[in-house]
């Protein structure tokens, strides 16, 4: 059985999520950001990280790659053919490199680094979402998902990056809620062993989330002293 190793409200609410769209059964093992248990893992300490019995696959684009490939009887992974494969990785490399990074380098300043290093790269990381919102619009195009009409991994990879609570939604401040939420700590994935943000209706998947993409770029713009870095 499959092992969906992270703690949680980390990554490895997308693996869970494309778990539960593959209907695979699985086990959430909870591990600590750079414990003991998360270096025998994968050599970064990092979570999320997937077992299937003797294969583990760390970082969080290539889990969903391989579950998808696993079981492409389910129609979540590549379109067919080499080019088919480049359109995938593509995707993926994009939204993890280019469109997850300000998100998650703010987060890092913010929170995770030690405090002596950490600067303030609020601006820079407005700039670049903003930069990153209007390309991911622009490679959408008028498709209903980023690989034409079926739903696929490279929206549970984006959609994960937009899940969460709307700023506005939320009662503490908008702008460390907002990078709380998207970039990596979002509150217990597991809630009945379902990840909470499962999308109800699929025809307005990418219509919500580019809906939080945008209050994410607007609550990056609001200049919040001190708090916002
Ligand atoms: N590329 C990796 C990044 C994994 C990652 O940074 N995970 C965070 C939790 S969401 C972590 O373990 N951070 C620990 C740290 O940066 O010290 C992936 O997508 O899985």
């Amino acid at each position: 059985m499959y092992k969906a190793i992270g703690s949680r409200g980390s990554r490895v609410s997308r693996v869970l999520w494309m778990l539960e769209e593959l209907g695979q059964p699985y086990a959430f093992v909870e591990v600590k950001l750079r414990s003991p248990e998360a270096y025998a893992l994968n050599p970064s300490g990092k979570v999320p990280v997937l077992t299937d019995d003797e294969l583990t696959v760390t970082d969080s684009a290539a889990i969903c790659v391989y579950l998808a490939d696993k079981h492409a009887d389910k129609g979540m992974g590549a379109n067919p053919g080499l080019a088919g494969r480049a359109e995938m990785d593509s995707w993926m490399h994009f939204a993890q490199s280019e469109f997850e990074a300000p998100l998650w380098n703010k987060l890092r300043h913010r929170f995770l680094l030690p405090r002596d290093v950490r600067v303030d790269v609020g601006p820079a990381a407005a700039f670049d979402f903003a930069t990153e919102v209007k390309a991911l619009e622009r490679r959408l195009g008028d498709k209903p998902f980023a690989l034409g009409d079926r739903f696929s991994a490279v929206d549970v990879l984006l959609g994960d990056m937009g899940a969460g609570p709307a700023p506005e939604n939320s009662r503490s401040s908008p702008s460390a809620s907002t990078l709380i939420s998207t970039a990596c700590w979002r509150g217990p994935p597991v809630r009945g062993r379902r990840p909470m943000h499962r999308p109800q209706n699929r025809n307005r998947f990418w219509e919500s989330t580019m809906h939080r993409f945008k209050s994410i770029r607007a609550s990056f713009a609001r200049p919040r002293g001190r708090a916002a870095l």
